[in-house]
């Protein structure tokens, strides 16, 4: 038996940013702040707002916009966050929403129904309550019997989910696995911070996993390996949590939002990341130059192409690791299934690819799979 992904599904909020309209709120702010905090800037004890550029963002990042899940609040400069309505207990919750909206195009995919789906797993940065599980809102909703349950692994989280739902299958213990990364992002992002503001965006993404004598997908990928790696690291965290109500600090000051020291990041990460896949690959009885297609992480595209790079001993063509930053920027652990799921259905029967991850803790996972 063989366990195979059979169906993906993107979702983005209709709403979107562009590098011109976040670099204008974001240095209306600045300057504004710079003109109020002008004597205590001078003395020393403030330290200046630096201005932002949209040409830097995109040279830097490769980032030319991002959707928001909730656009209004982001370039209020007297607000400088979105202004997402709080939902009553009983009406669904927004990330199961814009999970529900992939799930239901993975389903579709995969020729699934909810009948056919054992297990529900909810995977991304940051789930919006810690219970019940986001994962068993969305199992009601779509009327899936058996169980659920949310994970959190940064960049890995989605990654890491189908790593799970590979096992649960290859082990008999479930038959066909809905794996789901919600990933809002932007009610995380300090959009007062410079170095931070541009980088993420929201998206919704799903897979399924299966046996593959219950496949009847039109597309579908046997799953020949996977492999997870993590090595702790505090340049990139997010210090919010549950204990925030114990603490007597400001439950929202800047450490409790999303901080990175980008250079260290894209210094220590790349090289970590393309040993990993040329290992992975190895693992499974293959060399680099047999792989067609690299779905790789979209944190930046300098990375990307660095990776790729030293993978391939030369610049990859888009196709061999086509990269999704312009428009959706990074959107936490659902950037490789965004490229997956754009760029797919164009291998042939036996091609194979590398979908991989790699961020924050640090986490890398990477799964390697053929065309069927
Ligand atoms: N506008 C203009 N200038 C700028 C800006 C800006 N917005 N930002 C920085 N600069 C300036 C700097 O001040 C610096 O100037 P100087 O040389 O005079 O000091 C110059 O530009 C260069 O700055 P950097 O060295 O910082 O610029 P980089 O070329 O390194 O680019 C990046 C910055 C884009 C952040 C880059 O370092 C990067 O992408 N690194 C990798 C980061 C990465 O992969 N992070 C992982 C993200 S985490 C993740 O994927 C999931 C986490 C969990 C989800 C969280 C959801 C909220």
């Amino acid at each position: 038996m063989a366990v195979v992904i059979s169906g993906s599904g993107l979702w983005k909020p209709e709403e979107f940013v562009t590098n011109e309209e976040l670099v204008e709120a974001y240095n209306a702010y600045a300057s504004r702040f710079n003109e109020e905090n002008a004597e205590a800037i001078a003395a020393g004890d403030v330290a200046e707002k630096p201005l932002s550029s949209a040409e830097f963002i995109e040279k830097a990042s490769g980032i030319k916009q991002r959707y928001t899940y909730c656009k209004e609040g982001i370039l209020d400069v007297d607000r400088m966050r979105p202004l997402i309505p709080e939902r009553a207990d009983d009406e669904i919750s927004h990330q199961a929403e814009m999970a529900l909206h992939a799930a239901k195009k993975a389903m579709a995919a995969a020729s699934k129904t909810a009948e056919d789906i054992d297990m529900v797993v909810v995977s991304c940065a940051y789930t919006e309550r810690a219970y019940p599980a986001i994962a068993i809102e969305v199992q009601e909703a779509l009327g899936i019997h058996g169980f659920g349950f949310d994970m959190l692994v940064a960049c890995s989280a989605a990654t890491f989910a189908i790593h799970r739902a590979y096992d649960a299958v290859a082990a008999g213990s479930s038959k066909c696995v809905l794996v789901i990364n919600p990933e809002l992002t932007t009610p995380q992002i300090n959009f007062t911070d410079r170095d931070a503001h541009f980088i993420f965006g929201d998206v919704a993404t799903a897979m399924i996993l299966e046996e593959d004598t219950t496949c009847t997908s039109d597309h579908s990928y046997e799953v020949l390996g996977t492999q997870a790696l993590t090595q702790y690291s505090n340049n990139i965290r997010s210090n919010f949590g549950y204990l925030s109500y114990a603490y007597d600090g400001d439950p929202f000051s800047d450490d409790k939002l999303f901080h990175q020291n980008g250079r260290k990041v894209f210094k220590e990460v790349c090289p970590m990341a393309a040993q990993h896949l040329e290992q992975q690959v190895n693992a499974v009885g293959l060399e680099v130059p047999d792989v067609k297609r690299w779905w790789l992480h979209q944190a930046n595209i300098n990375m990307n192409e660095l990776i790729a790079r030293r993978l391939l001993g030369r610049d990859p063509e888009f196709l061999e690791a086509p990269i999704v930053l312009d428009e959706y920027a990074n959107t936490a652990s659902a950037g490789s299934i965004i490229a997956f799921n754009l760029y797919h259905e164009d291998l042939q029967a036996g091609d194979l690819g590398v979908i991989c991850s790699f961020g924050a803790g640090y986490s890398i996972g990477s799964l390697v799979i053929r065309k069927r």
